[in-house]
């Protein structure tokens, strides 16, 4: 019998970098097993106009029991577990295609906002006993990245009831560090292990844990 499938979504680098950590992670967790579960992976294009349309083939046909949305929030300190995804396009800088839309919706008529569907305090609990820094975030932004988190809930949404869709921020890798003085970074391999973590500790937890994890600013 074929195991059942999570699959990642990655991005590939932006704003002059030439990595991205989440593009990293994705290409070592393609086709490996977490928790009797097959990892896949979509790589995404850093662009506004062209993430719809790969993400509704990949979502087509509702095989996925998880779907996690990873990306690069450059200078955030911890793995950040996102919670809430907005229906706005309000671009800081442009975007890999050159495009720099403003105060947008993502999907016009759509709901304000979506949240995230994974249990993301059991998440972090598992990464924060594992030695990883981790946080709860309430905004994923309003750039490429909170665009994907919304689509993925949207989709999801509309035709495969009972799949789990969420978006994590990752921190800098630090050779990406290296060049932002003062900036706060994660090695690799953490990063790839919050990750693993992440999607067993989602697999394991149907019903998220009532713990303290919110935030006053
Ligand atoms: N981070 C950007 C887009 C791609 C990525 O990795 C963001 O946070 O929107």
């Amino acid at each position: 019998m074929n195991a059942p499938r999570v699959l990642i979504t990655a991005f590939e680098a932006f704003e002059g970098e030439t990595l991205n950590p989440s593009l990293e992670i994705a290409l070592r967790l393609d086709q490996q097993m977490i928790a009797g579960h097959r990892v896949e992976i979509e790589i995404l294009p850093v662009a506004f106009a062209d993430t719809h349309e790969p993400l509704r083939r990949r979502l087509l046909a509702c095989e996925f029991a998880l779907v996690i949305g990873l990306g690069l929030a450059g200078g955030r300190s911890s793995v950040s577990l996102e919670r809430v995804a907005i229906n706005l396009i309000d671009a800081r800088i442009a975007d890999n295609r050159g495009a720099q839309p403003i105060d947008q919706a993502i999907v016009p008529d759509g709901p304000a906002a979506y949240f995230s569907t994974l249990p993301v305090k059991a998440m972090r609990q598992a990464l924060v006993a594992a030695g990883i820094p981790a946080q709860i975030s309430f905004s994923a932004g309003s750039y490429v990245c909170n665009q994907v988190f919304y689509l993925l809930l949207h989709e999801l949404g509309l035709r495969c009831s009972g799949a789990r869709a969420g978006f994590i921020h990752l921190p800098y890798l630090p050779a990406q560090a290296a060049a932002h003085p003062g900036a706060a970074s994660m090695a690799l391999d953490t990063q790839v292990a919050a990750i693993e973590r992440a999607i067993a500790a989602a697999l394991a937890t149907p019903d998220d844990l009532q713990l303290v994890g919110g935030s006053t600013h």
